[in-house]
């Protein structure tokens, strides 16, 4: 059997945090199936290129391989041109990206070490599966080392259509570096869809049968696998006897009876500002529902050194500051923020004990949070999915309550609805909603993906992937 390297920008802390995240949860068990070993950095900052030595770990069968990085390194690859450039551009946010040349050096030459440290590691026989937006050249920066094993890489956020992508600096030379996988993965026909006719109508590319694309005299793979969850895993920690003393006692110490529930890293392309004002809209069309609901939000901290992440903090800060102060009683917090990590049984509880998940990002390349709230409910009384027609999880989840996050008031009225919504008709988007979301889990994204790279024929959820030319742009 093969061994399995995976490569990504952040590795999981093995002690700590293997558990959490279905992704680490899943990308785990294919590494100790398979001897493999997780490649990536190690989450550390050098001051000299003298300690930028490999590290290895054992855990068990599974292996970390972990780097560390240079202070400027991690500002032109990591800050720089991974979350200044390509993380707001592929969110379809041109405005937030910031144009220095500098960015797309670092992120070079970075990609080029990274790449020369692995390839000292592989063996002929290794399949490498490289993960996400910091590590598109990756592949390639391998090939040029001489690997000459199977190389599939994994998208996890949106791929933006050809006319924003074309405003990405070096879009030519990052496409034509793609085509060094064998296989190039997306979390959804849409995003399948986009690459593709960028490399039609910029490359000259050329569409093949089954999910073929041929360009830079190079054929790929280009198809979607919609990441999952693993769902028994998080319904069971929603179930403990500490999950159920947690949500009666959430229930005792408010005075309302109903609780909406937000959890997403503080990101401007999770829409937590639109959120909040769609909220507030709700307690003034309906003033019934004042003292009635609380709407919780968890929103952990995240690369607060851009800017762009301090500025939504503040006005995320001013909107609860102001929603509080308008509609709140000396017994009532209309808006409880939560601005710290939250452990993840608590959050399994929360989901399950609340009866509206509103999940709206602005843009999302999936959405974990929308499936694990699916996850946790209890099928005889389940709460009810608000979710933004613009994440990659409503091409799947299509029960949910579909709302335009630029909405406020089509959001309040989505809300009300799901406020207010029968029981019966709960039980039966829930039951819709739960059988897509465990078929399509984070083992069948995992082996599908493994499958397509290792050229096996495609097995299970993946046949009903619409073909990429169908697909919608
Ligand atoms: C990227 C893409 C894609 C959140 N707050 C806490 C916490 N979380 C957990 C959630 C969930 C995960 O973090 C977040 O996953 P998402 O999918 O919602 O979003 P991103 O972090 O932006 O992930 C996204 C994903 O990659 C996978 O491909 O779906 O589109 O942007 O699991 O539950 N966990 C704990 N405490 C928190 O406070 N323990």
């Amino acid at each position: 059997m093969s061994r399995l390297i995976v490569a990504s920008n952040r590795v999981v802390d093995l002690e700590k945090g293997i558990q959490s995240g279905g992704l680490a949860v899943a990308l785990g068990e294919a590494l100790q199936l398979g001897r493999g070993v997780w490649f990536g950095w190690d989450g550390t900052i050098v001051e000299s290129e003298g300690q930028l030595g490999l590290k290895l770990s054992q855990q068990n069968s599974m292996r970390t391989a972990t780097v560390p990085l240079t202070r400027e390194e991690y500002e032109s690859y990591y800050l720089g041109f991974a979350n200044k450039v390509l993380w707001p551009a592929f969110h379809y946010r041109l405005d937030l990206a910031v144009y220095d040349s500098s960015f797309i050096e670092g992120y070079r030459r970075v990609n080029a070490r990274l790449a020369a440290q692995l390839a000292a590691l592989v063996e002929p026989e290794d399949l490498i599966w490289v993960h996400d937006y910091h590590m598109l050249p990756f592949g390639d920066e391998l090939r040029k080392q001489g690997c000459r094993q199977r190389i599939g890489f994994f998208l996890h956020i949106p791929f933006p259509p050809p006319e924003i992508f074309r405003a990405v600096p070096e879009n030519v030379a990052l496409a034509r570096s793609m085509f060094a996988y064998d296989v190039v993965g997306f979390q959804t026909a849409g995003d399948t869809n986009n690459f593709v006719r960028y490399i039609v109508e910029q490359c000259g590319g050329e569409i093949l049968d089954d999910d073929r694309v041929r360009c830079f005299e190079r054929t790929i793979t280009a198809s979607a696998f919609p990441i999952g969850i693993d769902a028994d895993a998080i319904y069971e920690m929603a179930h403990t006897p500490e999950a159920e003393a947690h949500i009666s006692r959430l229930q005792r110490r408010s005075m309302a009876n109903m609780f909406v529930l937000g959890v997403d890293r503080l990101d401007y392309s999770k829409g937590l500002p639109d959120r909040m004002k769609a909220f507030r809209r709700l307690l003034e069309m309906h003033p019934e529902m004042r003292k009635a609901v609380t709407m919780m939000q968890i929103a952990p901290p995240t690369r607060e050194d851009v800017a762009a992440y301090a500025e939504i903090r503040h006005e995320l800060e001013g909107l609860s500051g102001a929603i509080n102060g308008e509609f709140g009683d000396f017994d009532w917090t209309p808006v409880r923020y939560i601005h710290r990590i939250v452990p993840r049984g608590t959050l399994a509880a929360l989901f399950r004990g609340s009866h509206v998940g509103l999940v709206t990002p602005l843009r999302d390349g999936m959405n974990l949070v929308a499936k694990e709230y699916v996850a946790s409910q209890d099928a005889d009384n389940p709460g009810v999915l608000v979710l933004s027609k613009f994440s990659g999880a409503a091409e799947d989840l299509e029960e949910a309550i579909l709302v335009n996050p630029y909405d406020t008031d089509e959001m309040a009225i989505a809300l009300h609805r799901a406020l207010t919504m029968p029981l019966e008709e709960r039980r039966s988007r829930h039951e819709a909603l739960i059988d897509r979301v465990r078929r399509r889990d984070v083992k069948n994204w995992r082996d599908s993906f493994l499958a397509a790279l290792r050229s096996e024929p495609l097995s299970g959820a993946r046949r009903d992937m619409p073909p990429i030319a169908a697909a919608a742009g």
